[in-house]
C-alpha cells in the first residue's frame, strides 16, 4: 500500500488542486456506468465484483424531504462522486480509494453508547435509533476545509432530538462523540499510527441542538454507505467538513470543551468551532471560494456555508 507519512507542512489535509478531482470524477463516473472492471484489475483482491460497494445493494430508507433545508441554484451532487470521492483517514488518505477499502467494513450490527453528564447512561443498537425517531431527508452543502464542496440529501433525523431523549443534565455543556477503533479492517488505522484514533470530535450543547445538526443514516433513499460514515455519523453543515464525524459509537456529556481530532494535530490551523468563514484564509490557503466537485466550477464560499439564518446567533 502508498502510504507516505506527510511532511510536517502538509500533515493536515491538503490543498484542494483541480486535476485530482478532475481524475476522480472521470473514473467513478466511470465506475458508475461501466462496473468496475478497471478498478478491479488494477486493485487485485481488494474490489472484487462481490464487495463493490453499489448503493443498490444498500438496505432502502424512505423519508420525506424537508422543504426546509434546500440548496438553491445548485444540483444535488451525483452518488458517483459523493460515495465515491471521500474523506475517511481511517481508511486512506486517498479520497479515491476509500470506498474500495470500505467497502467490507462491517457496520452493521453496531453498538453505540452514551454516557458522562446524563441522567442515566445507555447502550442500544443503531437499528433502535431509525426505529425511535422519524427520518427525514435534508439537502445539505458539504464543505471541506480542503476548499471543495459536494450536495447531499442526507436521510437521519435532528440532533436535538437525541440530545433530548439522551437527558443530559443541567451541568452538561458539550457533546463528545467518538468513532470506531478497528484497525484489523482499517489499512489507515493499522498504518497511519501518527494519528490519534479513533476520530474524535465535539460540539458545544447550544450547537448540537440547533436545528441544523443532523444525525445521518441514510443519502440517496438507503442507508449510509461505508464510506460516507455508515451506520451513523454527523451533519453540520455550517462547519468544515472534518467537524462532521463518521462512525460514530460514542456520545459523551460533559462540562468542558472536549479535545478534537484536528484541533489536536494541528491546533494552529484547525480550532473547536471551525465554522465555515470565507473572510478568514486558512493559513496555507484562501477560505473565499470553493470547487463544487461534480462541475469542477469554482464558487464562492459563503459565510457559514449558506446556514447563517439558522446559527449566526449562536455566536453573537
Ligand atoms: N471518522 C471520521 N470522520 C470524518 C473524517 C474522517 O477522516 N474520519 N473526515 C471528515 C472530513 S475532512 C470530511 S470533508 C467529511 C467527508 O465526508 P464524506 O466523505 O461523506 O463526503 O467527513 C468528515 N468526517
Ligand atoms: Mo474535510
Amino acid at each position: 500500500m502508498n502510504i507516505r507519512k506527510p511532511k510536517p507542512g502538509q500533515l493536515p489535509e491538503r490543498e484542494v488542486s483541480s486535476e485530482p478531482i478532475y481524475h476522480a470524477r472521470r473514473r467513478f463516473l466511470q465506475a458508475a456506468g461501466l462496473g468496475v472492471s478497471g478498478l478491479a484489475s488494477r486493485l487485485g483482491a481488494v474490489f472484487t465484483a462481490g464487495t463493490t460497494p453499489r448503493s443498490a445493494e444498500l438496505r432502502s430508507l424512505t423519508a420525506q424531504r424537508n422543504p426546509k433545508f434546500k440548496v438553491e441554484g445548485r444540483e444535488i451532487s451525483p452518488e458517483a462522486i459523493t460515495a465515491g470521492f471521500n474523506n475517511y483517514y481511517e481508511f486512506l488518505t486517498d479520497k479515491r480509494r476509500v470506498a474500495e477499502l470500505a467497502a467490507g467494513f462491517h457496520s452493521r450490527p453496531w453498538q453505540i453508547e452514551v454516557r458522562g453528564l446524563v441522567e442515566k447512561p445507555l447502550k442500544f443498537d443503531v437499528d433502535d435509533l431509525l426505529k425511535r425517531f422519524p427520518l427525514e431527508e435534508r439537502v445539505y452543502r458539504l464543505r471541506c476545509v480542503e476548499a471543495w464542496s459536494i450536495v447531499v440529501p442526507w436521510i437521519g433525523f435532528p440532533m436535538a432530538k437525541f440530545v433530548e431523549w439522551a437527558k443530559p443534565t443541567a451541568k452538561a455543556k458539550h457533546v463528545r462523540m467518538v468513532s470506531f477503533l478497528r484497525p484489523a479492517e482499517c489499512p489507515g488505522q493499522r498504518e497511519q499510527t501518527w494519528y490519534p484514533w479513533p476520530y474524535f470530535e465535539g460540539l458545544r450543547l447550544d450547537e448540537a441542538t440547533n436545528e441544523v445538526a443532523f444525525l445521518v443514516v441514510g443519502s440517496f433513499g438507503h442507508v449510509l454507505p461505508n464510506q460516507n460514515g455508515s451506520p451513523l455519523r454527523l451533519a453540520v453543515p455550517w462547519k468544515y467538513g472534518y467537524k462532521s464525524i463518521k462512525g460514530i459509537t460514542l456520545f459523551e456529556f460533559t462540562d468542558k470543551q472536549p479535545p478534537t481530532f484536528w484541533n489536536k494535530l494541528v491546533p494552529a490551523e484547525y480550532d473547536f468551532l471551525s465554522n465555515v468563514n470565507p473572510a478568514k484564509p486558512h493559513p496555507r490557503w484562501s477560505q473565499a471560494s470553493e470547487i463544487d466537485v461534480p462541475s469542477q466550477k469554482r464558487i464562492p464560499t459563503l459565510p457559514y456555508n449558506g446556514y447563517g439564518e439558522f446559527v449566526a446567533q449562536l455566536y453573537r
